[in-house]
């Protein structure tokens, strides 16, 4: 129950904060502390999930990054086989901009015997799929579409939908290297009319791109790719 605080408090104090995402399939788990020194300092948290990763190999990543980082680590996990009990928190998912049941329940549902077992923080997060210029992972997996980004109005509505239905963070996703971020004007009417802790992500690649995010209200943005290639 602390990570999910943090962010809150972080809203009301107006301090953003920045996210890298980890892919357990992309990295080599020897080279953990290597990885880790090459983190942006401004890093407030690890996420680590991805679309295609194997049983097992989540848990090794998320080792591997709790022995040399004090930083939180929080799931963002592709499917329930990317559980960890090793993290601190997960990111209670649901692909709100879709319609399958899939991911907007049964993936949930089939998750919840794995949770039991862990310590794990949950948090309930809305997730929202906004057109990043081309057919992503995401979109590809979840067989859904995503919303285009000239339907501004809608994807307010499915922000606030998520925020009635209980949810506590609200995901603006591009997909992963997307050409086209999640544009400002979205970030800025979804912030407008929405209460709650908004993340951002999808394509981010420079500072200013980061900065344009949070100057139209993302609270937190998340970078992967960018941060892969700097590794490699
Ligand atoms: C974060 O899924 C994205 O929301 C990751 O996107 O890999 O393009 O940074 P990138």
């Amino acid at each position: 129950s602390n990570i999910l605080k943090q962010i809150q408090e972080n809203l009301l104090l107006q301090k953003k904060s920045f996210a890298v995402l980890i892919d357990p399939d992309k990295v080599e788990t020897g080279k953990m502390t290597a990885i880790l020194n090459r983190l942006p300092e401004e890093t407030d948290f690890i996420f680590v999930g991805g679309s295609t990763v194997e049983n097992h190999k989540t848990d090794l990543v998320v080792k591997a990054i709790k022995a040399s980082s004090n930083l939180p680590i929080i799931l963002f996990h592709g499917n329930v086989n990317q559980i960890s009990s090793f993290a601190d928190a997960i990111l209670f998912l649901s692909l709100m901009s879709g319609d399958n049941p899939e991911y907007l329940i049964h993936q949930q549902v089939k998750s919840v015997k794995h949770l039991k077992r862990t310590a794990l923080e949950i948090i309930p997060t809305g997730y929202i799929l906004i057109d990043g210029g081309k057919t992503c992972t995401t979109e590809r997996v979840t067989e859904t579409k995503a919303i285009p980004q000239t339907e501004v109005e809608k994807t307010v509505d499915v922000a606030l939908a998520a925020q009635y239905a209980g949810k506590q963070l609200i995901y603006l996703e591009a997909g992963s290297s997307a050409r086209y971020l999640v544009h400002p004007r979205i970030i800025k009417a979804v912030k407008a009319q929405v209460d709650l802790p908004l993340i951002v992500g999808g394509g981010i690649r420079t500072k200013d791109q980061r900065k344009s995010a949070y100057r139209a209200g993302a609270d937190m943005v998340v970078m992967g790719t960018a941060f892969e290639k700097y590794i490699e």
